[in-house]
């Protein structure tokens, strides 16, 4: 089924987007600045589930969110993709689900679904849409690998879970994560491909789950989507995966010869998620140079931004994209 993928070989460069409830604190917590990945606030600041639900879930609300003005912005930099998180590793829902009241629609002040404005304005504009989703951590669900507060990422707490193979090391424990594979990654899945039928479903962290059960995952994808667009880390990480930081601005990215298809990820300061203290923004010339460098070794770069909790694009982000723009205007 080579087909499924033509779009994606020739598309070259797309735009990443993690949003979610985590971005409205965005990388601050309790008047203190919380370093890296802002989408973990959860997790760095071991916030219980009903503490994060009260003061980070519930205020929530978007109100300049504008999924149309997001897409066109996307456009008019030159991406032909498109993939949002659905479901991050805090395990919360950006999308409508009736398989877990843990979404944006019923908890929070917002109440309403972004997805379904962002497919339509992906059609509208001819963008290829696409999910993030967190299929192995889910820090909501009980029975998800990652519950814990005390691991450190990537991996599980090595004394409490055995760290990055925690299946191996205890098999005692995999019944309850098959448990939540069926009962909640699985069918929110479903619901994504049937409610909102994405060309692509893009997912990671695969090592918190044992292969059996990614691939368990791909079988109830194709069972009722065979032409969604699935990227290699439901499964494994590539051979070779070279992490996040070696793109950074101080040391400009060469990718190494590759072959097969693939695709960079580089986010435009050092977190995915929206940090207002994260002011280590990469100017467009080298987003440029890289998607000149992936383009010329056959891999599509998906350029990362964080909205922000208000739902705007952050300026220091739309700068990096206009300027891109107006650099694709002259030689796109
Ligand atoms: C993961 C997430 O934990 C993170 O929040 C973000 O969504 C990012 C795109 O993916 O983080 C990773 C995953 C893999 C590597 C680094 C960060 N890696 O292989 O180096």
């Amino acid at each position: 089924h080579e087909e499924r993928i033509e779009w994606w070989r020739d598309a070259r460069f797309g735009m990443f987007v993690h949003w979610g409830v985590y971005s409205g604190p965005g990388g601050e917590w309790k008047g203190k600045k919380v370093s890296g990945y802002s989408e973990h606030l959860m997790r760095k600041e071991k916030i219980p589930l009903a503490k994060y639900k009260e003061e980070v879930v519930k205020p929530f609300n978007p109100v300049d969110f504008n999924a149309d003005e997001w897409i066109r912005t996307a456009r008019d930099a030159g991406m032909i993709y498109f993939v949002i998180t659905a479901k991050h590793h805090d395990g919360f829902a950006m999308f409508d689900s009736d398989v877990s009241d843990y979404n944006v629609v019923d908890a929070t002040k917002w109440g309403k679904d972004p997805m379904t404005d962002l497919a339509a304005a992906c059609k509208k504009y001819g963008v290829k849409f696409g999910f993030y989703y967190s299929h192995a951590f889910d820090w909501e669900d009980p029975n998800a690998p990652g519950n814990d507060w005390d691991y450190n990422n990537p991996g599980g707490d090595l004394n409490l879970f055995g760290g990055r193979y925690w299946y191996d090391v205890h098999p005692e424990l995999l019944p309850k994560a098959v448990k939540y594979v069926d009962e909640k990654a699985i069918p929110q899945i479903k619901e994504l491909l049937t409610n909102y039928h994405p060309d692509i479903i893009w997912f990671d962290t695969p090592h918190k789950l044992p292969l059996s059960e990614n691939i368990r995952i791909l079988q109830a994808i194709r069972e009722i989507d065979r032409n969604v667009v699935v990227n290699g880390r439901l499964a494994r990480y590539a051979e070779g995966n070279m992490g996040d930081y070696q793109n950074t601005a101080d040391r400009p990215a060469e990718f190494f010869p590759v072959t097969g298809d693939w695709e960079a990820i580089p986010t435009t300061n050092e977190s995915y998620g929206y940090s207002k203290f994260d002011d280590s923004h990469k100017p467009a010339s080298f987003f440029i140079r890289l998607l000149a460098n992936a383009a010329s070794r056959g891999g599509n770069l998906l350029m990362n931004i964080g909205p922000m909790g208000n739902g705007k694009i952050d300026s220091r982000d739309l700068k990096i994209l206009r300027g891109i723009g107006q650099w694709m205007k002259v030689n796109g």
